[in-house]
């Protein structure tokens, strides 16, 4: 019998893991290096999560990519040999890839299959977990590996399903790629992924549209081949730099800390400090002064400062008026990083539509119709975003104890205990999970800090013979508290993003990651960890 058929007919684990991007592949590699049984559930047909999906054009990450990679490895750390200062997603995916075999990962990750529900049995302390490939297995432990930013959301646009030309989601994009050359090319949001992709798109279009619906905060990335210099330094103090991750605010160290606060700059010096993070590019500038997500006065000069710069590159200045973000705080939407994406404007096929002005009223059969005029195309691109950091988790059925939905438990928004676990669901995990820093800080430093801490907290209830863990109702209640109060000392509420899920209809509003900083975080998870994991009740065996 192969191995995948002798574990599927053992049906047992002791660690399942729901994804097999960035966290579950490490979660996978680490429960399974200290000898316990894991199996992993992808719904795509390969690993990579977020980099498996996002393959519009132009997609690539935007913090650098010795930063933006494992840690927990010297040997491959040393070895890799990343070619832009920030990795496109072709990169990337061969990163994982090679990541997932360097490390023999694939023999337990079980492709095209999703899981559908997770129920917690109180009688045996285990998780029965299915999917629609009908598997049927148990785990002790179940980590939800499943993304913060993995499910499309729904088109809201009325009509759509009449258009006869092709759509694509930025989030599912066709693996053989798409040629638009010759096409007339629409592109709906003004995101990341639009921000990224609308320069690429527009050098193959005949005519490309772009349907703003609010003006975006947009840095350049000064992109580049890697500075062999810069590699080696990071290889040769590749120490000092991750620790400097792991106590710093966003777990990137391109993000200074302790910074001045912008009142105390005078104006010149405040702005030769701005310019000087412009060029460094990226979100250099996002660390300029210590309060700019704290004071809107403090906001102010960096957000009119990135105002001036698109005046002086968009040359119409119609155009560059429409592009200026005025409603809400810089940094309080998700901030964009690009590669000429304000020069596309001065493009002769390129097109703003502001849809505050003139909203969509309809798709037709052949285009898109405003309240203006009807723009014809051959296809629309849908940047239009993701039900961010609980839509995946809602798209399975996890029942806790007493058949408790998780659904049901987060109806008035997430609830959880340090973003790793929920009360009333015991022994089972989320990798950068609501109530954690996660989609604030960079990613992977957050998923290693999590998946070593979930790891670690495994070991601990292994080596004491124990059955379940599970955030206390205090515990979590606390910090809950202590994420929104953090929360509401900062500009962020201010702004309608999908941080606090006001671009999904109905969701409810609650700021979800944990803004606390970075450093501060990983210090509570540890303080939580060396008390003998305060705040969670631990039991005996079944
Ligand atoms: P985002 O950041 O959620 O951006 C979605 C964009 O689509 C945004 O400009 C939205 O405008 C716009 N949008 C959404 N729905 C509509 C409708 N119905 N009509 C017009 N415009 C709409 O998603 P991205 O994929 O760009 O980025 C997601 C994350 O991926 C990113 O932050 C990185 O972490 C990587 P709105 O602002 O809601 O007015």
């Amino acid at each position: 019998m192969s191995d995948a058929k002798r574990r599927t007919a053992e049906a047992a684990y002791d660690v399942v893991v729901v994804g097999a991007g960035f966290s579950g592949l490490y979660m996978l590699h680490k429960m399974r290096s200290r000898g316990y049984s894991v199996r992993v559930y992808e719904a795509g047909d390969g690993v990579g999560g977020t980099w498996y999906w996002n393959r519009y054009p132009g997609a690539r990450v935007d913090i650098e990519s010795q930063e933006y990679s494992y840690s927990f490895d010297e040997t491959l750390e040393l070895e890799w040999e990343w070619t832009e200062r920030y990795a496109s997603q072709p990169e990337l995916l061969k990163y994982i890839n090679h990541v997932a075999d360097r490390f023999d990962l694939r023999r337990d990750v079980q492709l095209n299959t999703r899981v559908t529900a997770a129920r917690y049995d109180e009688a045996t302390k285990r998780w029965a977990v299915t999917s629609d490939r009908g598997d049927k297995v148990t785990a002790k432990f179940v980590v939800m590996a499943t993304g913060c930013l993995s499910v499309p959301k729904d088109p809201d646009l009325p009509g759509l399903k009449s258009f006869k030309g092709k759509s694509y989601h930025t989030g599912r994009w066709p693996h053989e790629g798409v040629d638009f050359t010759g096409q007339r090319v629409a592109v709906i949001g003004t995101g990341s992924s639009a921000i990224q992709s609308i320069p690429q798109i527009a050098k193959q279009a005949a005519h490309l549209t772009v349907f703003q619906r609010t003006p975006n905060f947009s840095l350049p990335a000064q992109n580049g081949p890697v500075n062999q210099a810069v590699v080696e330094d990071w290889k040769a103090n590749r120490e000092t730099y991750r620790q400097r991750q792991r106590t710093s605010g966003f777990g990137s160290i391109l993000i200074k800390d302790n910074q001045p606060l912008a009142a105390d700059v005078a104006e010149n010096e405040r702005k030769r400090l701005y310019e000087d993070a412009w060029g460094v590019g990226g979100f250099c500038l996002l660390g300029t002064f210590s309060d700019l997500i704290l004071d809107k006065a403090a906001n102010d000069t960096a957000a009119e400062f990135v105002r001036e710069k698109i005046r002086g590159i968009v040359k119409d200045p119609q155009t560059a008026e429409k592009l200026l973000p005025t409603n809400h705080p810089i940094m309080t939407k998700r901030p964009c990083v690009d590669i000429g994406y304000f020069e596309t404007y001065n493009r002769d096929n390129v097109t703003l539509v502001d849809l505050q002005a003139t909203p969509i009223e309809e798709i037709t059969a052949t285009g898109i119709r405003t309240s203006a005029a009807e723009y014809t195309v051959d296809s629309i691109v849908l940047a239009i975003g993701f039900d961010a950091m609980t839509g995946a988790l809602f798209n399975i059925d996890i029942r806790g104890r007493g058949n408790l939905s998780l659904k049901e438990k987060w109806h008035g928004g997430p609830r959880t205990y340090l973003g790793l676990m929920v009360a009333g669901f015991p022994n089972l995990f989320t990798v950068t999970g609501p109530g954690s820093p996660s989609v604030l800080s960079n990613m992977i430093v957050a998923i290693e800090q999590h998946v070593n801490w979930i790891g670690d907290c495994i070991s601990y209830l292994s080596d004491r013979q124990m059955g379940a863990i599970e955030a206390s109702e205090d515990a979590e209640n606390e910090w809950v508290s202590h994420v929104n109060e953090v929360g509401d000392t900062t500009l962020y509420p201010l702004a309608n993003s999908w941080y606090v899920g006001a671009n999904v209809p109905g969701k409810p509003r609650v700021f979800m990651p944990y803004i606390g900083g970075f450093g501060v975080y990983c210090a509570k998870c540890d303080e939580v960890a060396a008390k003998g994991y305060e705040g969670f009740e631990l039991t005996g065996a079944a």
